[in-house]
């Protein structure tokens, strides 16, 4: 982690990040792609974290938003070790709702990880995921554009990274 000095505040940020969110369900099977406004979805957050010097791993760009899947283990065993080397792993759990995000949403929380959600203001998500705080270090981020994530992001993130949240094994 490292501490940056801004005019007002200073923060602590990230030398890595997990980014998640909905894929399979996104991929167009005519073109084998995610449309483009769902790939800036996540290039958005890829790119505050990278501009920022941080290491991101995101499966979205690595498997080529579609064009190169990776195999069931394979994808599932990079991101298991992915989350677990990242300092914070942040994802949208998805509308729709994204699967695999959810399994990742629970192996960050059991794994201790600070986590920070990007959740669709005005939409159903699972009690599992709104009901986090009490047993994971949480932020939430309900939003109705990418640019509110953009410039709520740095906040949530210090705030998660500079605590230490509950642990699941003394819940
Ligand atoms: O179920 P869904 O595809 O929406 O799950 C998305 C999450 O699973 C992403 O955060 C990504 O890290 C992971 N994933 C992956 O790494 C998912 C798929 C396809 O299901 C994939 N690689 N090929």
């Amino acid at each position: 982690m490292t501490t940056t000095d801004a005019p007002s505040t200073k923060r602590v940020t990230p030398e890595s990040v997990f980014v998640g969110g909905p894929f399979y369900g996104l991929v167009n099977p005519e073109t084998g792609l995610m449309a483009e406004n769902d790939q800036e979805k996540i290039n958005r957050i890829i790119g505050h974290f990278e501009v920022a010097g941080a290491k991101v791993y995101n499966a979205h760009r690595r498997e080529a938003w579609g064009a190169n899947f990776l195999t069931a283990p394979e994808c599932t065993k990079l991101d298991f070790t992915e989350i677990s080397q990242s300092d914070v792993f942040v994802a949208y759990p998805g509308i729709p709702v994204s699967p695999g995000t959810h399994v990742e949403v629970g192996w960050a929380s059991a794994l201790g990880k600070p986590m920070v959600l990007l959740l669709e203001k005005d939409a159903k998500h699972t009690f599992l995921v709104t009901g986090l705080e009490t047993v994971a270090n949480v932020e939430f981020i309900w939003f109705d554009t990418v640019d509110e994530i953009i410039e709520k992001l740095p906040d949530a993130v210090h705030k998660v990274l500079t605590r230490s949240g509950p642990a699941v094994a003394s819940a």
